[in-house]
């Protein structure tokens, strides 16, 4: 074991000395004053927010640590298999809060913060958000985490530590700006490991030789060399000491500072430059969400992180002494989307070229190892790298990309030898000018299983994009796993009096632990006290979120209308288009009601967040479009309470932690068949808003489980899409009256310059409307009005809301990853180590 091979006297000292961890709040203070003091050189008279928040940090940071230690020690003698989760993406969001949570010491660091003289709400907010993600998928990243290390499955995330996270939004005149996202000035929660580095090659030849016996070898030689080195964040779990690493990757220069050689002989300039290059590898986070650009720079990230983060795995498989064939019984790696595909090859590239076996045994090491998630059936989003451009940059790697295929195209033609156009259709190199590598393919080839994250979803892929793979490798490869959120951070942290009051009826936060257990909330939905608690505490939330938003947008907002709000990317698919156009649509109305009527309409507050990808004109219409309504309409003054509308800039998860429980109604209305899952109407719902949807992702299982009276849905389904597209392109559109004169009005000048959303209108009017605003927005605009008058009745709007949390046990990460373990990655938990008895 590990403890036996070190000598009992030295142990002894160890444990004598050993860091402790707090307990009390006069602990807590020692360690936030001593951090303040030593580690920051500050002092009581010169300590503001921001240091005491890195106090707070730091001994919180202590504790992890311990906990951490322990674990991966832990981990490494149960000797059991271990979850690999690599994503391009962890959309973490901030970490105090979370890691005072789950510890279980928020009540002991906010009183000793209170005499410390600091507010607990007020140091949490001196957090920048860990942003390294675009959105749902990089955001599933991090809830998965938080599940795996609250489960106790021995499991590693490996991503990229970009110096730059997603940009930061300013709305300037109306329209998006770009402002780069520095967070890493001070980061407590990261480890740099300058021991922990692994080499990457990039370009360079193949050279194949013969050995003395014989054998046949290749070596990738002569490339450039970039050094991966490690940093590690902590990952605690919710009442457990289960603390779990995420490996983060960044790139410098392989001969450390600049290259010597060079800086001697004088060429200063092109020492710093190779720096440069070999940092700008993890430099910055691409913020395309949806769009797939094939930049060089791109295949680097993707391929240098993958390098790293398969060296590390052999390397500590390589401990272990165990046989290869046992690999797929130690490892087991979860690729993210496509992203993480080139890790195929390169494990093929390390067990055949490296240590020596033969292609089959390591083909079948390298399917049993993998398993893949698809986030998406958009054709513009799915990865194609062009064939030069792999060649130039990997040519080791792309000759086994044309191995995998060859053999797999053999296979089906042994099988299908009727269906000649088959094997142009599944070949992993598309036959374009230039040749495309199709990575979905590459991945799902590569792997035992393949997952969609919604059932819709799980469904489509199958029928769609990989319909041939099921004929190939049988249904069983593909499955399901419905996506979940961690309740800890979208329940318990960003909703705390909810939390609580579940817990005194739920006897205790055990359904943190197992959300199923909120169906028993059924038992109190008649229950007095119960229901107007239940209320206060969500206007309690508008309020919160409608001083958040006069604070950062100047608007002010009556917390008694209805909250209405869609946050997330802004994509014509997501059809935050139909949602403004809905807006206008009822501000029409207003403007020609009685003032006597207008004061009977339902007030509403219409609130947008999201950013666009930087190059995504569209998108960036879109945000100019909800600017220009908000400010037309809250400043007409027939207008009043009865319709306000909100852009809130720079939306982000710490954001959404005061955004979620404040709505009434939230808007996930994508073109059906279109978004893979969502993951935000989960977060809703959960905190007692209902929603308005399409049939389009998790809205259908969300529907199932809170039953159809308790969600508002509308539009056309999937199965019809097709036809529809088909009949505008035949027959043209069929655009509502109503619709119409929302167009006619945009044109009119109502929201200013109309030449600045021609394009967003015509896109509708003249090119296919490909979304089908056309087709769903009577029935939107319908549903809509139910809304208004449901919301009237607010004690049945109650029942409601307190009925759709109860039933939204199902949708707990916890639920995703006990799903994954045991269909895709035949793992178990393990079980965490008893506290030592000194506290140490
Ligand atoms: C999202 N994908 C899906 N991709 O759109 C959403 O329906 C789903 O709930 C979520 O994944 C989790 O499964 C998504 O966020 C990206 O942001 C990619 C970033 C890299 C480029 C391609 C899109």
């Amino acid at each position: 074991s590990v403890e036996a091979s070190v000598p009992e006297p030295q142990r002894e000292a160890w444990r004598k000395h050993s860091a402790r961890e707090f307990n009390t709040s006069d602990q807590f203070e020692d360690a936030v004053v001593r951090h303040i003091e030593t580690t920051l050189a500050r002092s009581l008279y010169n300590v503001d927010e921001s240091g005491a928040y890195a106090g707070t940090a730091l001994a919180f940071r202590d504790r992890l640590v311990i906990e951490w230690n322990r674990t991966q020690q832990n981990q490494t003698s149960a000797d059991q298999k271990r979850v690999y989760y690599l994503s391009l993406e962890f959309l973490m969001g901030r970490a105090l809060d979370n890691a005072m949570l789950n510890v279980g010491m928020k009540d002991v660091a906010r009183k000793g913060l209170d005499e410390l003289g600091f507010r607990m709400e007020d140091i949490i907010d001196q957090e920048r958000d860990a942003a390294l993600g675009n959105g749902g998928l990089g955001r599933l990243a991090a809830c998965f985490l938080d599940s795996l290390a609250t489960l106790n499955y021995p499991a590693w995330g490996y991503g990229l530590r970009y110096r730059y996270g997603i940009f930061r939004q300013e709305i300037v005149n109306g329209y998006q700006m770009e402002v780069p996202d520095y967070w890493l000035e001070f980061n407590p929660w990261e480890f740099p490991r300058h021991d922990v580095t692994v080499d990457v090659q990039f370009y360079g030849t193949i050279r194949k030789y013969m050995d003395d016996s014989g054998k046949q070898h290749t070596a990738w030689e002569n490339g450039e060399i970039v050094t991966a080195v490690a940093y590690d964040a902590p990952i605690p779990g919710y009442g457990t000491t289960t603390t779990n690493n995420l490996r983060l990757w960044s790139s410098k220069a392989s001969h450390g500072e600049f290259d010597f050689t060079k800086f001697n002989s004088g060429e200063y300039e092109a020492s710093v430059a190779d720096t440069q290059r070999a940092e700008t590898i993890s430099a910055v986070l691409y913020p395309n969400d949806s769009l797939d650009r094939g930049k060089e720079l791109r295949l680097k990230q993707q391929y240098f992180w993958c390098a790293a983060s398969l060296f590390d795995i052999v390397r500590r498989f390589k401990k272990s002494k165990k046989a290869w064939s046992d690999f797929p019984n130690q490892v087991a790696i979860q690729l993210n989307d496509t992203h993480p595909t080139l890790a195929i090859p390169e494990l093929l590239r390390i067990l055949i070229d490296i240590e020596g076996l033969e292609w089959d045994e390591a083909w079948s090491i390298v399917q049993k190892t993998f398993s893949y998630t698809n986030h998406t059936v958009l054709p513009e989003a799915l990865e194609k790298w062009s064939v030069p451009l792999v060649q130039n940059l990997l040519p080791r790697h792309l000759q086994i990309i044309y191995d995998i295929n060859l053999q797999f195209l053999q296979f089906v033609e042994r099988n299908f030898p009727k269906d000649r156009d088959m094997l142009s259709r599944v070949s992993i190199i598309e036959e374009s000018q230039p040749k495309m590598v199709r990575m979905a393919y590459l991945a799902v080839i590569g792997s035992h299983k393949v997952n969609g994250v919604a059932e819709l979803h799980s469904d489509l892929i199958k029928t769609t994009i990989f319909k041939d793979f099921v004929k190939i490798h049988g249904p069983d490869k593909f499955t399901n796993v419905t996506n979940g959120i961690t309740p800890r951070r979208w329940l318990h942290q960003a909703n705390f009096r909810l939390s609580e009051l579940i817990a005194s009826k739920l006897g205790g936060y055990d359904y943190l632990n197992d959300l199923t257990l909120l169906h028993k909330l059924e038992n109190y939905v008649d229950d007095k006290d119960f229901r107007k608690e239940f209320q206060d505490i969500k206007y309690a939330n508008k309020l919160r979120l409608a001083r958040y938003i006069k604070e950062a947008q100047g608007i002010t907002v009556n917390p008694a209308s209805l909250f209405d709000i869609q946050v997330k990317r802004i994509h014509e698919y997501k059809r935050q288009q139909l949602n403004i156009f809905g807006v206008i649509h009822r501000y029409l109305e207003l403007k020609e009601m009685s003032p006597a009527d207008r004061k009977k309409a339902q007030p509403r507050v219409s609130i947008f967040g999201g950013k666009a990808a930087p190059g995504y004109w569209m998108a960036k219409t879109i945000i100019h479009l909800i600017n220009q309504v908000s400010e037309v309409v809250n400043n007409d003054k027939d207008i009043g309470d009865a319709l306000k509308v909100v852009f809130l800039e720079d939306y982000n998860v710490s954001k959404a932690e005061i955004i979620v429980p404040a709505s009434d109604i939230s808007e996930h209305i994508s073109t059906a068949g279109t978004e893979a899952s969502g993951t935000s109407n989960m977060k809703f719902v959960l905190n007692g808003g209902l929603i308005i949807g399409t049939c389009d992702g998790a809205n259908i299982e969300i529907t199932r489980e809170v039953g159809e009276d308790n969600i508002f849905l509308f539009g056309n389904l999937s199965e019809d899409v097709e036809d529809l597209r088909h009949a505008h392109y035949y027959s043209g559109l069929n655009i509502d009256p109503s619709l119409q004169r929302v167009f006619d009005e945009i044109r009119n000048g109502m929201f200013g310059d109309a030449g600045q959303f021609s394009s967003l209108v015509n896109s509708i009017t003249d090119h296919g409307d490909y979304y089908l605003v056309s087709d769903d927005f009577k029935s939107y605009v319908e549903t809509q009005k139910l809304i208004d008058e449901a919301y009237k009745n607010q004690e049945e709007w109650l029942t409601k809301t307190i009925t759709v949390v109860a039933r939204m046990g199902f949708f707990s990460s916890d639920r995703c990853i006990e799903e994954y373990a045991q269909e895709i990655w035949n793992t178990e938990p393990v079980v965490p180590p008893a506290k030592p008895q000194n506290g140490a």
